[in-house]
């Protein structure tokens, strides 16, 4: 299994983009488009269908070398047999996820600002993600980071930290042109023409151009 610092193309499967019917087709093409560490992100949907999902995925990503995070349910982890859990600012603390989600879970942290990184990393979570980087609306609420703080975090922090919001294949270079080693990439990837070569093209201007 891939650990995050090994990840530079994080997928997320977010049912506000999927059908439940299509999860497992979808996360196989994410897969087959090289993604490195894949996240169910599943607002608001009860336990048992996260389960059920989750369960669907999981041969595909053990297969794949590929990390199964759960968004939000740590305590989901260890039933569901996936990788880890991803919680916001709001989701307690890091200690708590771990000891719901089993000793051994990677758990990541949404970071929304240099003093939220640093506070991760102080806390013991395994990854962060660090965004919106540009407006998004899979994540309308949140104001943008922008690229200048992309150096800065990777100078203060050295967890793998995913940036993400607003990337797309068509600004990916100028992300990594701003420090960027690892993105996330939600919406480009699950509303692509064709996921597999979009993923692709994002994994190569990765593993080309991003330092780190
Ligand atoms: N956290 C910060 S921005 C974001 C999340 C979950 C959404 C990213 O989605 P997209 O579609 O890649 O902008
Ligand atoms: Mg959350």
């Amino acid at each position: 299994m891939r650990a995050p610092g090994q990840c530079r193309l994080y997928g997320i499967l977010d049912l506000g983009y999927v059908y439940v019917n299509d999860a497992a087709r979808i996360a196989s093409r994410m897969l087959e488009g090289g993604v490195d560490i894949l996240q169910l992100r599943a607002k608001g949907r009860p336990a048992g269908e996260i389960l059920d999902i989750a369960g669907a995925l999981l041969s595909m990503t053990a297969e794949a070398g590929v990390p199964l995070i759960l968004n939000d349910f740590p305590e989901l982890v260890a039933p569901s047999h996936a990788s880890g859990a991803h919680i916001g600012q709001d989701d307690g603390s890091i200690a708590r996820a771990r000891r719901l989600a089993g000793e051994g879970s990677l758990i990541g942290r949404s970071t929304h600002s240099l003093e939220q990184a640093v506070a991760a990393q102080q806390e013991g979570a395994d990854y962060i993600g660090f965004g919106p980087l540009f407006a998004t609306p899979t994540k309308p609420d949140y104001a943008p980071i922008g690229l200048d703080m992309i150096r800065r975090v990777h100078e203060l922090v050295r967890l793998p930290i995913f940036c993400i919001g607003g990337v797309k294949l068509e600004n990916l270079e100028q992300v990594v042109a701003a420090g960027a080693a690892r993105v996330v990439i939600v919406s480009g990837i699950l509303k692509a023409d064709d996921i597999v070569t979009y993923s692709r093209n994002a994994k190569k201007i990765l593993l080309t151009h991003a330092g780190g």
